[in-house]
């Protein structure tokens, strides 16, 4: 039921680098044109790191491993594309819709490829106030369960960080810091919280993947890339922001699935689009590294 391109076909047939590339970050976590230009631009980050890029979405409802230029477009400017985690395969699969793959989604379809390093550029997590909403995005159990390391830039401060960390725990999922003793938080290297694990580089990491999957360790490994000292935004500052942003989606009424959406909007319009920069520019900075990884990993 996959569609796979040629060259990730033949890629993954030789053993050679691939990397997924989920697609809600293009549909649903950047406004139009800038998500487009930065899934262009982190594929060719992939390439220029000596692997082959894999963006997963699905299309009329055929769940796709590479996508074309256009298709790129599509996702990033059509209004019918429909936010997908694992709950939701099924039915945009059933209805021949198109869907946009979170984390979740976008790490089990890479699973079912057979592709093993994932970049993107947040994960979902523990939100803010889960004792009452029970709101723990599906990242967290696909995390636990299906074998794809994830490089992202930590988690956001919209979640709960400390709980996000605690969950993974319970769900044995190792969690990696390149290069740093802090755990960051997305906008900003740190957190107030210590790495769990601190790795310096692909080889580490890389040595890291291997020794779990070989002790036949189900499940995967959140890899926290920090985000360049140049394009971070201070956490203080950016805090203040989230909690107006958090405090505005309390009042809309906005819930579930739209929530990380909603809230990465209104932190765009807050910060007069300097979030926007530094997510695209961490995103980036994660593609070098995940390209980096994939390669020591195939090697
Ligand atoms: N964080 C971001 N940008 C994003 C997301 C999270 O900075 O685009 C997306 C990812 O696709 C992630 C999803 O997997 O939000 C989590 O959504 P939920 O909490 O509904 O599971
Ligand atoms: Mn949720």
């Amino acid at each position: 039921m996959l569609k796979i391109t040629d060259e990730i076909g033949v890629a993954l047939a030789d053993g050679r680098p691939v990397v997924a590339l989920e697609s809600t970050i293009i549909s649903h976590g950047m406004p139009y044109p800038r998500n487009v230009e930065m899934a262009r631009e982190v594929e060719a980050i992939v390439r220029a790191g000596g692997a082959v890029p894999a963006t997963i979405a699905i299309l009329d409802g055929v769940p796709r491993i590479g996508l074309s230029d256009d298709e790129l477009e599509l996702l990033g400017s059509a209004p019918d594309v429909t936010k997908v985690s694992v709950r939701d395969l099924p039915y945009v699969v059933a209805r021949k819709l198109h869907g946009a793959t979170t984390v979740a989604s976008t790490m089990r379809l890479a699973a079912l490829a057979g592709i093993r390093v994932f970049v993107t550029g947040g994960l979902g997590g523990v939100h803010r106030g889960a004792s009452q909403s029970f709101d723990i995005s599906a990242d967290l159990t696909e995390l636990g369960q299906t074998s794809v390391a994830v490089i992202s830039a930590g988690v956001k401060s919209i979640l709960d960080v400390g709980l996000t960390l605690e969950t993974l725990e319970t769900l044995g999922v190792p969690v990696l810091v390149n290069g740093s003793d802090e755990f960051p938080s997305f906008y900003s290297r740190a957190s107030g919280f210590a790495s769990p694990m601190r790795v310096d580089g692909p080889a580490e990491t890389a040595a890291v993947l291997a020794a779990k999957w070989e002790l036949g360790l189900q499940g995967g490994v959140v890899i926290a890339n920090p985000i360049p000292e140049a394009d971070e935004i201070p956490a203080p500052e950016i805090g203040a922001i989230i909690d107006r942003a958090l405090a505005a989606a309390d009042d809309e009424g906005v819930r579930g699935k739209d929530i990380t959406p909603y809230l990465l909007a209104r932190i765009v319009e807050l910060t007069d689009g300097a979030s926007l920069t530094a997510n695209i520019a961490l995103v980036k900075n994660n593609a070098g590294f995940g390209a980096a990884v994939a390669v020591t990993l195939a090697g």
